[in-house]
Parts: C-alpha cells; sequence; structure tokens
C-alpha cells in the first residue's frame, strides 16, 4: 500500500465509493478530508464552497448544527458535486443492528439519502455492517470502521484494533477504510487509511485529541487521507490553511510513493 499509487489503487478498490475516492484523490492532487465541524449551516457551505477545491471528502456530524433543516443538504450536495468532493457523515455508528439502520436512514438527518460514507464502530460487530449494508437508500454506499483513536487515553486494545481489521476483511464490498493511527494493513492497497489529529504545530488540545504533523501521518503513520478541523476551521485564512494543508500532505504523498 506504501509505493502504489492512488490510481492503481482504484483500480483494486472493492468498494465504489473508495474507488471514487481514490480516483477524486489523484485527479484533484489531494488527500485532505475537512473536518468541517462547525455549527452554523451557512458557515459550513460558505467554507465548503472555499475550500471544496482543495479536498477530496468533506466531513459533517451532522448533529451539532444549531440550525439544522434538511434544507442543507441539497446545496451541499451541489457543491460538493461542483467541486467534485464526497460527503462524509462521522456518525461513528455503535448500537444493535436495528437501531443503527434507523439512525442511518431515519430521524431528522436522513443520513443514508445524501452521505457516500459514514464511520462506524466495531465493538457492536457484525450486525452494525449488516444493518447500513441491508437500509435502502444511497446506492453508492462505504463504511470507514474504527480501529484506533486519536484520543489520550483511548481504552481500544491491540486486540480490538486487530479484530476490527478482520471484521473489514468480511465485508469488502462495503468497507471502503478504516480510522487509525498506524499503518495496520499495510498489504491491504484496496483500503483507505484515514487519520484524524493533525495540526501544524501544535501537539493536543484541552480535551484529549493528540495531534502529528501533516508529514508524519503521511510518511510515519501511513496515513492515505488526513483529516484536518480546526487547523483550517479557526485558521484567520482557512483557504490558505486548506491549500497549505493540501500542499504538505501531497508532497507527504509522492515522497512516500516514489522516494
Ligand atoms: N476524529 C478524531 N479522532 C478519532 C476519530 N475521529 O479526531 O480517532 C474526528 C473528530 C473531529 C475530527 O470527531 O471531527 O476528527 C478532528 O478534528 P480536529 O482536527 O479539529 O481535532
Amino acid at each position: 500500500r506504501r509505493k502504489l499509487s492512488f490510481l492503481d489503487r482504484a483500480q483494486l478498490a472493492q468498494n465504489p465509493v473508495a474507488k471514487r475516492l481514490f480516483e477524486i484523490m489523484a485527479s484533484k492532487q489531494t488527500t485532505l478530508c475537512l473536518a468541517a465541524d462547525l455549527t452554523d449551516a451557512t458557515e459550513i457551505l460558505n467554507l465548503a464552497e472555499k475550500v471544496g477545491p482543495y479536498i477530496c471528502a468533506l466531513k459533517t456530524h451532522i448533529d451539532i448544527v444549531d440550525d439544522f433543516s434538511i434544507n442543507l443538504i441539497d446545496p451541499l450536495k451541489e457543491i460538493a458535486n461542483r467541486h467534485n468532493f464526497i460527503l462524509f457523515e462521522d456518525r461513528k455508528f455503535a448500537d444493535i443492528g436495528n437501531t443503527v439502520q434507523l439512525q442511518y436512514s431515519k430521524g431528522l438527518y436522513k443520513i443514508s439519502s445524501w452521505a457516500s460514507l459514514v464511520t462506524a464502530h466495531s465493538v457492536f460487530g457484525k450486525g452494525v455492517l449488516d444493518a447500513i449494508q441491508g437500509a435502502p437508500g444511497s446506492e453508492e454506499k462505504g463504511v470507514f470502521l474504527l480501529a484506533e483513536a486519536s484520543a489520550t487515553g483511548s481504552l481500544i486494545t491491540d486486540a480490538y484494533t486487530k479484530s476490527t481489521l478482520k471484521l473489514t476483511a468480511e465485508y469488502p464490498k462495503l468497507i471502503a477504510g478504516v480510522v487509525c493511527q498506524n499503518p495496520l494493513f499495510l498489504d491491504n492497497p484496496a483500503l483507505i487509511q484515514l487519520t484524524p489529529g493533525v495540526k501544524i504545530a501544535q501537539t493536543s488540545d484541552h480535551l484529549g485529541q493528540q495531534y502529528n504533523s501533516p508529514e508524519s501521518v503521511v510518511t510515519e503513520k501511513g496515513a492515505d487521507i488526513a483529516v484536518v478541523g480546526r487547523g483550517i476551521t479557526e485558521a484567520t485564512d482557512p483557504v490558505a490553511a486548506a491549500k497549505r494543508y493540501q500542499t504538505l500532505l501531497w508532497d507527504a504523498y509522492l515522497s512516500r510513493i516514489n522516494p
């Protein structure tokens, strides 16, 4: 996985969204996923419009939006289509399958109707993945399973991480990749490693988040896609910051595949 180009890996991907993501990454030359953790709907749209050219995916926590209404979704989809990036809801599903299926497709957010990608915990086992797979709605969907966390004192053990990777292997068509902090599956180029906790010149926040630099997550930690939130949203110039992360990450990817 370390040495193969994203275009080569697009041919190997078994999940359709992972394939599309690899193609977007290659054509836009970006491995940056923006964590648009803003609580105002208009601010999310404005940010998506401005940084759209520099990202491959926009990750939301849709339940933090104070003024959420389903009317946010169409403009967000339109921006995503126009700038060619993927909508990704970081719901971190963790419950029995029936509940997950309802959370995925019903309620205020109707996640399955707009998010091509979602995250899930593996702690409840297969039911979560069966539920997402079996839910009506979007034809193209992909799941990122959480195998490690960026938080200090996370209770995830090595055994849990290993079992999560095993579960991944049982759903090759559904799983787009894995959320983790280390190069856990270098033997599987079909899957995408998504790594959050990325920031230039800061190593933590005051609530347990741990950061690595864009260069080190790609060259040392094995990240394919890096998730950046406050490094962009709290920058004085978010567009300049997004461009900077895009360049640093892309250069690190190039030096990884072609040292
Ligand atoms: N995230 C992590 N760590 C994980 C999994 N997910 O930080 O292990 C998510 C957070 C947030 C984003 O929920 O949306 O990635 C990181 O934001 P930040 O760059 O502002 O810290």
